[in-house]
């Protein structure tokens, strides 16, 4: 115990300590300014994981899906992290209690590493959370981080766009390509999944989805997503999907497309941690009571919403000014 305080949270997830990593994102979930500096130790660390996306509306077996694929993949001995954006956990705790007791088999597997992640709170805060568990499961040498959600939202959308390969899911039945045409997740899906092969209607929505994706104009060197059909509860097609998310990878590295992933992920972690601590920042000066005034001032009239805006970024730059030149409190 005394050993492990004298080392830093980062080298013990670098040496593969699970409970070292679970403390970490507990503090990245908390928006904790500790994690920033034990993020900075395991980024040089990052970038060898392949990380794939599942989304598709709740009842369409991402799930079960995901669950079978662990088997596929544990058997050729890769590791997995796996990530549960459960938007009703904060709710009700239905869902995310399906989950783990679905997954439960792999618990005792040191190869598997399971996290849910609660949407409450602000959007950015989900963003930071993923991507920033990613890292970590990436730093603990997982090889394969799946990020499950239901894809709704505009946070959700940023973390299925900051995965290198997206699989969209489908099954038949409550009128799901519709959602997804009009959500425009179709557009940014490499992989599509029509889950449920088992049930009436699954050749259909097969058909009707290649369809769709005959339409859209393609370069020849460029992916096309394949639409695979599985039937996860009889682990059938998981092979298949095991196997084109492999192809997937190797398309992305061959093409260089996979730095384009990690730039967006990039992208998505420093506005975000930008964004985080401009939040905490204004948040804590006067101890929230400069909001405060302004508040009452924008609500009564006295100041305009640009006016009150101005005097938040002005009032920051001074505080930046004066961490610079080596103010009394630092942020
Ligand atoms: N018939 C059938 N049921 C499935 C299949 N995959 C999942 N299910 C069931 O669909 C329900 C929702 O699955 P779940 O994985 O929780 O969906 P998620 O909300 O997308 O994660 C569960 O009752 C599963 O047992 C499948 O391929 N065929
Ligand atoms: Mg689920």
């Amino acid at each position: 115990m005394t050993r492990h305080k004298l080392e830093s949270l980062a080298a013990r997830v670098l040496k593969g300590d699970v409970r070292a990593a679970a403390r970490l994102i507990t503090l990245i979930e908390d928006g904790s300014p500790e994690a920033l500096a034990e993020m900075d130790v395991l980024y040089k660390h990052t970038g060898r994981a392949h990380i794939v996306g599942t989304t598709g509306a709740p009842g369409v077996g991402k799930s079960t899906l995901t669950d079978a694929l662990i088997g596929r993949f544990r058997r050729r001995n890769i590791t997995l992290g796996i990530i549960a954006i459960d938007p009703t956990s904060a709710l009700t705790g239905g869902a995310l209690l399906g989950d783990r007791i679905r997954m439960q088999r792999h618990s005792a597997d040191p190869g598997v590493f399971i996290r849910s992640l609660a949407t409450r709170g602000w959007t950015g805060g989900l963003a930071r959370a993923s991507v920033g568990t990613i890292h970590v499961m990436d730093a603990l040498g997982k090889d394969i981080i799946m990020v499950e959600t239901v894809g709704s939202g505009q946070a959700e959308m940023d973390v299925i766009k900051a995965a290198d390969t997206t699989v969209m899911v489908l099954a038949p039945g409550a009128g799901d390509e519709i959602q997804a045409m009009k959500a425009g997740i179709l557009e940014a899906a490499d992989i599509l999944v029509v889950n449920k092969a088992d049930t009436e209607g699954a050749d259909n929505l097969k058909n009707y989805l290649e369809a769709m994706l005959g339409l859209a104009e393609r370069s020849p060197q460029t992916w096309t997503p394949p639409v695979i059909l599985t039937d996860a509860l009889h682990d059938r097609g998981i092979e298949k999907l095991a196997e084109t998310l492999q192809e997937h990878r190797g398309y992305l590295l061959s093409s260089g497309e996979i730095f384009r992933h990690r730039r967006e992920r990039a992208r998505l972690e420093l506005l975000t941690a930008v964004a985080d601590s401009m939040k905490n920042m204004v948040e804590q000066i006067d101890k929230n009571d400069y909001l405060n005034k302004l508040l009452d001032d924008f609500l009564s009239g006295r100041t305009g919403f640009r006016g009150a805006y101005l005097k938040i970024i002005e009032r920051l730059a001074n505080r930046f000014d004066e961490n610079r030149t080596g103010g009394k409190d630092g942020i």
